[in-house]
């Protein structure tokens, strides 16, 4: 794996770095705004004073820290394959150029020594999962990576209430941003409650301090809501949803073809209204990702 001289400076100094995923980018936006996000995103944090690292496999080559390059790459090659956890080996030894998802990337991004991952939602438990047994390697990754993951929860084409039972299950702490509710992604409140909530990014370093303190190397969940102006229509979201799962399960869509499915679905029978909220709740996301990593960088010098 390799690790760019921007992130690995940053790192030395003690300075704030911010991981960013790729299959956002790659499969989970349309082209072109998803060149144009994915480079809005990294510019909000060096606006900040942050130091982006998106991660990829470039040419079988773990990369943490893309260069303008092979961001565009990432973004415009729709030869670019869809990386899980399990499948950074094979790719980096068949020298595959992908797309990590949350799993992959929360990995690499721990093994580089970063704190901190923004992403838009996570994956999670998909419905009908009692029969399919579809649940995103995104879960299990987090269990065993200490890295904090900011989203705005988990998108409704999965099983929300399933999802925070397997994180519960999982050992994962799942933090509200400013709320008790989970988040929806497209909506603000899934109506699901969360046990704790925090006020601060300063906050959500201190509850990333005492894990440290005992020693428990898992991923905390902070779960950041879009306003809820800003949210989708409820009722277009519901229609959408049911046609979309609908379209998935008549077409037979299985394994990680999934959730890039039914996030394509979303965007094209929307009207491009998922879209601007998709990339409005991802900025929302890297913005407190940032705040959040420059908290923990003042409290550790
Ligand atoms: N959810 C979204 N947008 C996304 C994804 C999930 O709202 O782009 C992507 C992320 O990369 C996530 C992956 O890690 O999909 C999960 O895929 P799967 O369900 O196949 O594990
Ligand atoms: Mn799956």
């Amino acid at each position: 794996m390799s690790i760019s001289a921007a992130v690995s400076d940053a790192l030395a100094a003690g300075r704030p770095v911010v991981a960013l995923e790729s299959t956002i980018v790659a499969h989970g936006l349309p082209r072109p705004r998803n060149l144009d996000a994915a480079r809005s995103f990294e510019r909000l944090l060096r606006d900040a004073g942050v130091t982006p690292a998106t991660v990829a496999v470039v040419d079988g080559v773990a990369r943490v820290g893309l260069t303008a390059a092979e961001l565009e790459r990432i973004a415009e090659d729709p030869s670019v394959v869809k990386l899980s956890a399990r499948d950074l080996a094979p790719a980096m030894a068949l020298r595959v150029t992908g797309a990590t998802t949350v799993a992959a990337t929360a990995l690499l991004a721990a093994r580089a020594g970063i704190r901190v991952f923004s992403t838009g939602g996570i994956g999670g438990v998909h419905r009908g999962a009692a029969r399919s047994f579809d649940e995103s390697a995104d879960l299990v990754a987090l269990a065993g990576l200490p890295i904090t993951v900011v989203s705005a929860g988990a998108k409704s084409v999965l099983d929300l209430p399933a999802t925070l039972e397997r994180l519960e299950t999982l050992n994962i702490t799942v933090l509200g941003y400013r709320t008790n509710r989970y988040p929806g992604f497209y909506l603000a409140d899934s109506g699901l409650p969360i046990d704790w909530r925090v006020e601060s990014a300063e906050d959500v370093v201190a509850v990333m301090a005492a894990q440290d303190a005992l020693a428990l190397h898992r991923a905390v969940l902070v779960a950041n809501p879009l306003p809820a102006e800003r949210q989708l229509d409820p009722r277009l979201h519901d229609r959408v949803l049911a046609e979309a799962l609908a379209a998935a399960d008549q077409r037979g869509v299985t394994g990680k073809g999934v959730t890039p499915f039914l996030l394509a679905y979303f965007q094209e029978h929307t009207g491009g209204a998922s879209l601007e909220v998709n990339i409005d709740v991802a900025t929302g996301n890297v913005v407190l990702g940032g705040q959040i990593a420059t908290a923990w960088a003042r409290r550790e010098r």
